[in-house]
């Protein structure tokens, strides 16, 4: 069989699982996923390589309506990851059905070659299902782009790995086949200090976090990083840090273990958290934190 390939955007409403999907696809964690929505903020390339294809997936930010320049640029970034795709995933969460926004967003999708995934499966009975499914009908999507799937246990992957390549076209083996994202391990190990603080903050504290990794040095069995927490106000930074500090030690022993496994080796971690007013709306700081347009 001739080698095929293609790319796959994975877009949708924030929350509705994305990262989820495009982890259990590839079979390994490289975006980050929480249970807050807007997790996720730029493009994360996911690559799956198979014998006889290689799929490289777009997992994209949650489309939203933005209030501040970070959402601007999450929207925006989601938008431009779909260009020039082989094949859209619109991913629909099946707790909280067919929205208003998931049928503007598919008014903006439906020209390319689009497959509907209702995903959380697990999570709700059939009657459920059964409206979005009616629902979906009075879209004019027939049932042959639609997949019902469980990200998070698994369920309907293999049929929907068999949909896409269906739409993959004779092609190169764009990344090696060992590689599995073209992410740096900079941005990864930035990211996993982010879920961290998402997994443990609450409110609006999680929302106006950023990281900016300011050393990673690899020794022989040791890697040292050190960070900052970018947060928007002096309250935040005073429940960022804990009680005689025992929130940031939290967040810091948590991440050190995830980014172990990134790095391969012991891990010594420095947090540290520093305010940076408004943030969210600075073209500078957002450039800083990693929020720019690539290339
Ligand atoms: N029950 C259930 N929960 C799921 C499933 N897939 C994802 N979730 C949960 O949904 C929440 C959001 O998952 P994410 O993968 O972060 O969602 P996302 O679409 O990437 O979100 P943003 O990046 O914020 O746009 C997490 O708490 C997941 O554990 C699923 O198949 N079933
Ligand atoms: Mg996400």
């Amino acid at each position: 069989m001739e080698f095929r390939s293609g790319f796959v955007s994975i877009m949708g409403s924030p929350n509705v699982g994305k990262s989820t999907l495009m982890n259990a696809l590839v079979g390994q964690k490289i975006a980050i996923a929480t249970q807050k929505a807007q997790t996720t903020r730029n493009k994360v390339t996911g690559i799956l390589t198979r014998k006889d294809y290689q799929i490289i997936f777009l997992d994209t930010p949650g489309i939203h309506v933005p209030k501040n320049k970070l959402g601007e640029y999450m929207v925006k970034t989601a938008y431009e990851a779909n260009r020039d795709v082989d094949l859209t995933l619109l991913l629909i969460d099946a707790k909280v059905g067919v929205g208003e926004r998931d049928k503007e967003i598919l008014q903006r999708l439906r020209n390319g070659n689009l497959m509907v995934v209702i995903n959380k499966v697990d999570a709700v009975n059939d009657d459920m299902l059964q409206n979005i499914r009616k629902v979906l009908h009075g879209l004019d999507i027939s049932p042959k782009q639609q997949i019902e799937i469980s990200a998070m246990q698994g369920d309907g992957l293999v049929q929907l790995e068999k949909e896409i390549v269906k739409h993959l076209i004779p092609g190169p083996m764009f990344y090696p086949e060992d590689m599995v994202t073209d992410k740096p391990e900079r941005f990864i190990a930035a990211e996993l200090i982010r879920e961290k603080a998402l997994l443990n903050l609450r409110d609006e504290i999680p929302h106006g976090i950023g990281i900016d990794i300011e050393k990673v040095e690899e020794l022989d069995n040791l890697t040292e990083v050190s960070a900052v927490i970018v947060c928007e106000r002096d309250s935040h930074k005073g429940i960022i840090i804990g009680k005689k500090g025992a929130m940031l030690k939290k967040i810091a022993s948590q991440a050190r273990m995830d980014l172990e496994v990134l790095f391969g080796t012991k891990v010594f971690l420095q947090v540290f958290v520093k305010v940076k007013e408004d943030w969210r709306n600075s073209g500078h700081m957002l450039k800083e934190l990693g929020y720019r347009k690539e290339e």
